[in-house]
């Protein structure tokens, strides 16, 4: 359906002087049978998790937001000390952290060693495993499960729900976050596209898969600004009334998720790949400066997809520690810390980390106030100054 040449790894940085810098076919599918677009050559799951680069405390926007995750499920449960959550894919422990602050117990599980460690030293136990049935066996039942930006990542779906449905209790619920494949496509953000995001979720195959694991969809919410467009579900194993937001974002949905839906994006992304080329290009001509504003995953698909290399970048400030020093793979664009790129700042930022706008741009004050101007990729390539 949309092909997109073969292109390395999201988060596999590569160190200085480092040659394994490979690359792998990503192309998206659209199913006709159950409506979910998705990738089909898969990469083994641990040269991809193993050792993990991103950290979700490394925002205050998802520090926040994670924080009111807590607060608001921890009422909606009426979660006490007796309780425990488990968090799939809990990376540094930040979500969990935030139900510790409120007297609840917790267990995270994080495949990625160097992340669960950092989880474990900030006080969050924490399983260094993937979830399956076999772990699922040796867990108390709980009355939260929740798995933030984890389904799209998961190879075997239906594995995945089942032990999900096995660690819940009857009166429990599991809550998830997902991009949502709606927002993906009518903002153009083809960078959300990568080898580590297998499923991207529209309303109805996400309802579909849940409810082949005796899981009922029963209650959404929908987070415009986090990450460019995220729906947080509510799954049942007992209840099956659902509220009022399911059918109207399954009403909104309807044409944006669909086959032609899709097609159209697969047309109209390659232009916009060439012309935010051109225009930086552009900008070089006028002798202006250019780096990148943040080093996310997506930022290696980005400039991979549209030939971004170091003739345009001079380099790309990130505030991740685990980051800076390396190089984003394929255009060996190098990592810089936020106090090394202020010494030098560019004229320009490419905003890589277009999903944190708000909270980058007001931090940048005193950038654009000085002159610096912003290019925002999405939804069409925008200049933005003071
Ligand atoms: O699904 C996934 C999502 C949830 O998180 C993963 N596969 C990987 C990751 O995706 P990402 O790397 O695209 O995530 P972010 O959250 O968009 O990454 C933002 C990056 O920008 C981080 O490396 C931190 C950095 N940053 C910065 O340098 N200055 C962020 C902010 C807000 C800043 O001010």
């Amino acid at each position: 359906m949309f092909d997109m040449g073969s292109l390395p790894l999201a988060n596999r940085l590569l160190t200085l002087g480092s040659t394994a810098d490979s690359a792998y076919p990503l192309v998206l599918y659209y199913c006709h049978n159950c409506a979910l677009i998705q990738l089909a050559d898969l990469v083994p799951r641990n040269e991809m998790f193993t050792d993990y680069v991103y950290l979700t405390s490394a925002s205050k926007t998802m520090m926040e937001h994670f924080d009111r995750y807590a607060e608001t499920t921890a009422q909606r449960l009426d979660l006490t000390t007796k309780d425990i959550v488990l968090d799939v894919g809990s990376n540094d422990g930040t979500l969990l952290t935030a139900f510790q602050r409120r007297g609840i117990r917790v267990l995270g599980i994080e495949p990625a060693r160097n992340v669960a460690s950092i989880a474990e030293a900030g006080g969050v136990p924490t399983l260094t495993e993937y979830f399956d049935l076999k772990l699922a066996k040796r867990l108390e039942k709980v009355r939260l499960l929740t798995a933030n930006n984890i389904m799209s990542h998961v190879g075997n779906l239906r594995d995945f729900l089942a032990t999900a449905h096995e660690v819940l209790r009857p009166d429990g619920l599991f809550v998830f976050e997902v991009p949502w494949v709606a927002d993906v496509l009518r903002n153009n953000s083809f960078d959300m596209i990568y080898h580590e995001h297998l499923s991207y979720f529209g309303l109805k195959p996400l309802a579909r898969a849940l409810g082949e694991a005796g899981l009922f969809l029963v209650d959404l919410e929908y987070y415009p600004s986090i990450h460019g467009g995220t729906l947080r579900g509510f799954a049942s194993r007992s209840s099956k009334e659902q509220s009022s937001v399911v059918r109207e974002m399954s009403a909104r949905e309807e044409k944006e998720a669909d086959f032609w839906a899709m097609k159209d994006f697969s047309e109209r992304v390659p232009k916009l790949a060439h012309h935010l080329r051109d225009m930086l290009l552009g900008l070089k001509k006028e002798g202006k400066r250019v780096a990148g504003y943040g080093a996310p995953a997506k930022a290696t698909i980005l400039l991979n997809y549209c030939g971004i290399g170091r003739d345009i970048l001079d380099y790309a400030s990130d505030t991740t520690p685990l980051k800076q020093g390396k190089l984003i793979p394929g255009v060996g664009v190098p990592i810089v810390s936020p106090q090394t790129a202020q010494k030098n700042p560019p004229d320009y930022y490419l905003l890589l980390a277009w999903n944190f706008r708000g909270e980058i741009l007001a931090k940048e004050e005193g950038f654009l106030r000085k002159g610096g101007r912003f290019v925002i990729p999405f939804p069409e390539p925008t200049i933005v100054d003071s």
